[in-house]
């Protein structure tokens, strides 16, 4: 199979048609600032950054710079038993900007694998103070945490588990908080839900509080089509946690690094979990990297036993890696230097305004934001759910821009660096796009 000049048949892609993308392929060349250029030297416009993690922008010379000295002073050096200075600034430099509290970071490369690293730890953590029967693990429907064992199984995805078997066993979902009737076109949080978290009280009444070991749930659901958090629907989790001994962990891996408008949802609402995730903003996106941090009662819990004992039996052969610790470190310093997510919370009634304006377009059924993050959602094309949705992200993409699908839901998450004339551009190329779009597609 042939896409251009090139033979594509070798890189099988992931989460991809790979036979329909091969057939006509967009291949993204070089980025710079807020734009791709496309293999033909075409520009397009970045509403997704990336994949919701070139936060800083694309092509930061202090980033490439970094990794590069580090590369070429120590390529790598082992993380079992052994250490490197970066690594441990590294930690230093995250920690700075994480909720209170959060002493202690453990370094993995992926967002799927900060996943299923908290879930072990938490169930670590209830084995350490003579709880082992909390394993009981609790996500909630249309969550998204990764592709692993772990995070699939407390995911709540259907399409994303159908092929692979049994999951983990010991997992339930609360009720997700997507309603409609109820909170269609809302700005910002929805109004309504919040009671939706004492669903965790059904979920208590059936297998046993002390059987739990921990809810994880994304603070804003992303992958699933952008779901911010009914009011007080957080707060009442963590409430319900707290009351029953039971760990409450953010998947901040979309939220992170000033995608809310805070430098983590945690922060942006007011709740603080007791282990979280991350990942993609971290390093910006440039080099593969994830983080879980931990509360200092976790952390202090395990750091039990005779000192010359291995306290965590779990890890990577890149945990801490050189390179990514160097792009963390500079992702950082960018962030902070620019405001970045102070920016981000300035632009949002700017951003919120813009996005809303699409309420009009045809087919549209809701419209949600928070912090810089939109959705879109439109009416399924009859009998063909998710077509409307993939023909609007190709029709933006040859119009210039970028965005993000799930289903029929467009989800737009730019750079925090996008300037208002930008914002003003991606929302009226996805209006032409989604009008084009309804004019084929009934
Ligand atoms: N948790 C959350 C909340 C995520 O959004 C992961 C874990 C997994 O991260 P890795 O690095 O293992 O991919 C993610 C990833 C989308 C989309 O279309 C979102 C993600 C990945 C791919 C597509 O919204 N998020």
């Amino acid at each position: 199979m042939r896409g251009g000049e090139r033979d594509l048949s070798a890189w099988w892609m992931p989460f991809t048609a790979n036979r329909q993308f091969k057939a006509a392929p967009r291949l993204l060349e070089r980025a710079e600032g807020m734009h791709y250029f496309t293999a033909e030297g075409r520009e397009v416009l970045d509403g997704a950054a990336g994949l919701w993690c070139v936060n800083a922008g694309h092509g930061r010379p202090e980033i490439a710079e970094a990794v590069h000295r580090t590369l070429t002073d120590l390529d790598y050096a082992p993380p079992f038993q052994m250490g490197h200075p970066l690594a441990f600034e590294a930690a230093e430099t995250l920690k700075a900007i994480l909720p209170d509290g959060l002493d202690h970071i453990f370094f993995v490369n992926s967002g799927s694998e900060a996943a299923d690293t908290a879930l072990k730890i938490a169930r670590a953590y209830h084995v350490a103070r003579g709880e082992p029967q909390r394993v009981w693990l609790v996500g909630r429907e249309r969550g998204y945490h990764g592709v692993n064992f772990g995070g699939l199984s407390v995911g709540g995805i259907p399409n994303n588990r159908a092929a692979f078997g049994p999951l983990l066993q010991e997992v339930d979902h609360l009720r997700h908080t997507h309603d409609l009737d109820r909170n269609a076109f809302s700005r910002g949080q929805p109004e309504h839900g919040g009671e939706l978290a004492d669903d965790l009280l059904r979920i208590i009444d059936t297998h046993g509080a002390e059987h739990i070991a921990a809810v994880m749930v994304e603070p804003m659901a992303g992958s699933t089509g952008v779901l911010p958090p009914p009011k007080g629907y957080l707060e009442r989790l963590r409430a319900i946690c707290d009351e029953h001994a039971i760990l409450l962990i953010f998947d901040e891996v979309i939220t992170g690094f000033g995608r809310l408008g805070a430098p983590f949802a945690a922060q942006r609402f007011g709740v603080t979990p007791d282990i979280m995730t991350m990942a993609k903003g971290l390093t910006n996106g440039a080099i593969p990297m994830g983080a879980v941090a931990v509360s200092a009662a976790i952390h202090d819990a395990l750091m039990q036993g005779p000192p010359a004992a291995i306290e965590l039996f779990h890890g990577y052969t890149y945990s801490g890696h050189p390179a990514a610790s160097a792009a963390l470190i500079a992702t950082l310093a960018i962030y902070e230097r620019e405001r970045l997510f102070d920016r981000a919370r300035e632009l949002e009634p700017y951003w919120q305004d813009a996005v809303h304006s699409l309420r009009q377009a045809p087919n549209v059924i809701d419209v949600r934001d928070i912090g810089l993050v939109g959705a879109v959602e439109l009416s399924p094309a009859e009998g063909r759910p998710g077509a409307r949705g993939y023909d609007v992200l190709c029709r933006a993409f040859a119009k210039g821009l970028l965005v993000r699908v799930s289903g029929d839901i467009i989800a737009l998450s730019p750079p925090l660096i996008i300037s208002e004339a930008q914002i003003d551009q991606l929302v009226d190329i996805l209006r032409s796009a989604i009008a084009d779009s309804s004019k084929e597609l009934q």
